[in-house]
């Protein structure tokens, strides 16, 4: 079986689990998860490497595979410049892609199923009503515009339902229906994420739909995203965790200093190394600029300390976190700062202010060797 390669990107409404799903099937965090939609803003590539499975008896095998899974903002209708800039995420990565998984999350209720007319329709709709006060009904508005996107493309679709542990199995079979007259999807498969449920059906009946070809990046690599850029995520994952109403929405972390240690080896005291970090967390305004900090700066300690305790165990060093709480009103709606969030972006702008330096440095040393001959 010739090895297989491609990118599969991983779109649906916010909350549906995408984040949940790469970081499963990686095996190790890649992207922040948390409760609150739309907790994603930039597309995250995960690589995952897939052995041959030989064919048997009972497995009709799989080839061996790299697939790049692109991690993306849940779709939603913008309204702001970071909406926009989270949307244009999205469509870049249905761009260059070769599949597509539609995750939708089985726990929103159908609109059909509130509309029961015979009594076994009620009795299964009493059920799923019942089922969890918690469950959002479903918006048939935000369904269409988020299926909208992927009627258009011309690669395969799989409609993958995911949050399979919530529900009892029977309430299934209206949902594939439904969604089913809606699309023609490649394929159904329905998973848990979260109990990494159904992830190798997924995994064999997506690299079928692969085209044969190399691998796209090194064996090794798990993504494209740099640490530093991981490190600034998790500080905004406890910040969406820790704080409520706007402030999670208004907040952004820009890493200001990222200094690593020289070796990783333990210092003469058996202490392990230190990196020492400073980021800036941006807010809109002074009033939750106030929540962020809170009494005594009880809250920003708590931030600091429970996203420190990730970040050392991400980075197997000690780490000293430096926190500023900065406020740049209306940041939102600034095109200008929400591209310097991006941090393609701010990767592009240290290269190049790196570049000015070397060429500095040069042109010194140039100019020291000329005084000197
Ligand atoms: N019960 C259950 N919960 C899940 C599953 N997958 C994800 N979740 C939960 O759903 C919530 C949202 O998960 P995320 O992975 O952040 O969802 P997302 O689609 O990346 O969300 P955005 O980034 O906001 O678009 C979290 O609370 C997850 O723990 C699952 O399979 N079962
Ligand atoms: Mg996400």
């Amino acid at each position: 079986m010739a090895f297989r390669s491609g990118f599969i990107s991983i779109v649906g409404r916010p909350n549906a689990g995408k984040s949940t799903l790469l970081n499963a099937l990686l095996g190790q965090k890649l992207a922040i998860v948390t409760h609150k939609p739309q907790t994603t803003r930039t597309r995250i590539q995960g690589v995952l490497e897939l052995p041959v499975r030989k064919k048997t008896k009972t497995d009709t095998g799989r080839p061996a595979a790299q697939i790049v899974l692109v991690d993306t903002p849940g779709v939603h209708k913008p309204e702001t410049q970071l909406d926009r800039r989270m949307m244009q995420e999205v469509h870049d990565a249905l761009e260059s892609r070769d599949v597509v998984w539609f995750l939708v999350d089985v726990t929103h209720r159908l609109p059909e199923v509130r509309k029961a007319q015979t009594s076994e329709e009620f009795a299964e709709a009493r059920k799923v009503r019942t089922l969890g006060q918690h469950r959002k009904i479903l918006s048939k508005q935000e369904d269409d515009f988020a299926l909208q996107l992927v009627k258009k493309l011309d690669c395969p679709v799989i409609l993958v339902l995911n949050k399979i542990d919530a529900l009892p199995k029977s309430t299934l079979l209206p949902l594939i229906a439904h969604w089913t007259s809606l699309h023609e999807f490649a394929d159904v498969i329905p998973i848990s994420a979260k109990k990494r449920e159904g992830l190798e059906l997924l995994l064999d009946k997506s690299t079928a739909l692969l085209p044969e070809g190399q691998r796209f990046f090194p064996k090794d690599q798990l993504t494209d995203q740099p640490e530093r850029f991981l490190v600034a995520e998790l500080i905004r994952e406890k910040i969406l965790l820790l704080t409520g109403e706007e402030v999670p929405y208004a907040a952004a972390v820009i890493i200001e200093k990222y200094e690593e240690p020289a070796s990783l080896k333990k210092t003469k005291d058996g202490k392990l190394p230190v990196t020492k970090i400073a980021a800036a967390i941006y807010v809109e305004r002074t009033g939750q600029k106030a929540i962020l900090i809170g009494k005594q700066g009880s809250m920003l300690k708590q931030i600091g300390s429970t996203a420190r305790k990730e970040i050392e165990s991400l980075l197997g060093t000690r780490v000293f976190l430096e926190l500023f709480v900065k406020v740049q009103e209306e940041w939102r709606a600034s095109r200008g700062f929400v591209e310097d969030l991006d941090w393609r972006r701010q990767l592009e702008q240290m290269a190049e202010i790196q570049h000015r330096n070397n060429k500095l440095a040069e042109s010194r040393n140039k100019t020291a060797a000329e005084d000197k001959g």
